[in-house]
């Protein structure tokens, strides 16, 4: 498939000339009732308030007429098909599928993708299957008990997004059960985690896609020598998530090994094995499967064309307004829920691993942005925190707030005549009009400009398939900048020359040779370091 460059489009040179005049939305009538009810989308149990952001009727239709020229709908529709998405033409590339979707398309009679959306379900049944043995009793410890803690030791995808959800539906743990999580190869990370737990009552679910990454090969070495010591078979304590043929597919390591495909990159692997044993395990099978129902209704209703109703759409264009043509660097995901205090994390990730890119699909470098900054903190928090900046610094960060109408408990109590989660919700759109509207004084220093452009994501309560939907809603607003900025947003070659250097320096270390042609410069470093 050919795919024309951002620069290219008749539409990005029309929201050039737009952009040299914004909507002011701190004039007088900048933001007035009826723009705020015009300004509204309403998609699979969301609404996102966007009356906020610095954009105009004009504005919205040439941001659509770039979806339409990008073929952006087409390309999506191509995705979720199978289409080999993840790759650079005529360069060594990992030339795959992107088939995330296909995890989560186990509810239909004609699934998109339908080999991978039988092997989902496959390993799907397989986890049903585990977790009953589970609950059975037919699965125990050496003691006859049940197990009552999984650890999670993965990294990067396979613990960010997987972290992100536990997190954000403990609410809904089954009675006895909970789940942690081990990234770092710090030791300290795992001696942190394993502090305090009763290993005899403990599963270890080593999660790796490759088999091969240095930090989950050496905590999962850390775990099993800690359940060595306390006299336990680490075999009837670990299961794995693999890759099928990979160093780490090996069924008498473990327990139970669950697998995962090359077409799902880790960090849109949430919804595969990767996320499913240990939320399986501290939520239920039942829970997984709402999160799965969620972001499955969100993958269909993102083949909607129309940048008025489809959210990930919507949101992926408001992004390109602000980076690409309002020239805004960074952007703040700013959750009004503790309960999502890691999904801005798993964002920073997803976005940044899939669009930190320089070279087009045709590997010729870009000569646009393309993806920003991505951070982020729980509201009301960062309140206390950052958003002095936000308010009146000089570098303007476009916001996605995210908030529920409901908390997830309903354990609240008011106090002055209001709830918590009314204080919570009236905070972040106090915020959202405080970033637009801004306020003149006549005290400089208590200025605010205003025109800081930012979106309210709103649904009723963060249950499993509301969870399930928005990370649906954000991987696809990345995948269609991706898609419209020309780039690969599925491989990761940035990550690679770090591992390889960090090699020569253990190499070293271990007083071994071959640390290559750096070899002088990693021996001086390593001797300035004082750790030689
Ligand atoms: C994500 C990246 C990366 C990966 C980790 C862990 O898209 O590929 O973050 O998930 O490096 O890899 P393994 O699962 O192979 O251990």
């Amino acid at each position: 498939m050919q795919w024309l460059d951002f620069s290219a489009h008749a539409a990005t040179a029309k929201l050039a000339e737009l952009a040299r005049a914004p909507h002011d939305l701190s004039a007088p009538e900048g933001l007035n009732p009826q723009r705020i009810d015009e300004y509204v989308a309403s998609f699979c149990g969301f609404d996102l308030l966007y009356a906020t952001q610095r954009v105009t009727a004009p504005v919205l239709d040439a941001l659509q007429e770039l979806a339409d020229e990008a073929r952006l709908i087409e390309q999506f529709k191509a995705m979720q098909a199978g289409a080999v998405l993840n790759r650079i033409d005529g360069f060594a590339c990992e030339n795959r599928q992107v088939l995330h979707t296909a995890s989560r398309d186990v509810f239909e009679a004609a699934p998109l993708a339908p080999e991978a959306a039988a092997k989902a379900k496959r390993e799907l049944t397989k986890l049903r299957d585990f977790l009953d043995e589970l609950a059975s009793g037919a699965i125990v410890n050496a003691q006859g008990q049940p197990f009552t803690t999984m650890v999670q030791v993965g990294i990067g995808g396979s613990d960010l997004g997987p972290r992100a959800l536990y997190l954000a539906l403990k609410a809904y743990r089954l009675p006895g059960r909970s789940a942690r999580f081990i990234a770092n190869v710090d030791p300290d990370d795992t001696a942190e985690v394993l502090h305090g737990l009763d290993l005899s009552r403990t599963l270890f679910n080593i999660v790796s896609k490759s088999g091969s990454t240095l930090e989950t090969l050496t905590n999962e070495r850390l775990v099993r020598a800690a359940l060595a010591r306390a006299g336990l078979d680490p075999a009837r304590h670990l299961v794995a998530v693999t890759g099928e043929g990979s160093p780490m597919d090996d069924a008498a390591n473990y327990l139970r090994s669950f697998y995962m495909e090359d077409y799902i990159g880790g960090r849109y692997s949430a919804t595969s094995m990767v996320g499913a044993v240990t939320l399986g395990f501290a939520l239920g099978f039942e829970t997984v499967t709402e999160i799965l129902r969620g972001a499955h209704e969100v993958d269909r209703a993102a083949e909607d064309g129309d940048i008025r109703t489809n959210i990930p759409l919507l949101l992926a264009l408001l992004g390109i307004w602000n980076h690409n043509f309002l020239g805004h660097a960074t952007v703040a995901v700013l959750p009004y829920s503790q309960a999502l205090s890691r999904f801005p994390a798993h964002l920073q990730q997803c976005d940044m691993e899939s669009n930190g890119k320089a070279v087009t699909r045709q590997g010729r470098p870009v000569n646009w942005q393309t993806g920003p900054v991505v951070w982020g903190e729980p509201g009301t928090n960062g309140q206390h925190a950052f958003y002095q900046l936000i308010h009146q610094g000089t570098e303007v960060v476009p916001v996605e707030f995210i908030g529920f109408r409901r908390s997830q408990y309903d354990n609240d109590l008011e106090v002055e005549g209001t709830s918590s989660q009314q204080k919570l919700v009236a905070n972040m759109l106090a915020q959202s009009l405080a970033l637009a509207m801004g306020k003149n004084d006549d005290n400089p220093a208590r200025r605010f400009p205003g025109n800081r452009p930012n979106s309210v994501l709103l649904a009723d309560r963060l249950t499993p398939r509301t969870m399930g939907a928005l990370l649906a809603i954000y991987e696809h607003r990345i995948v269609f900048q991706g898609f419209c900025w020309n780039i690969n947003s599925f491989d990761q070659e940035g990550v690679q020359l770090g591992k390889i250097l960090s090699t020569r320096l253990l190499t070293l270390l271990a007083g071994r040779s071959g640390a290559g042609e750096a070899g002088s410069v990693v021996q001086s470093l390593l001797r300035r370091a004082k750790m030689m």
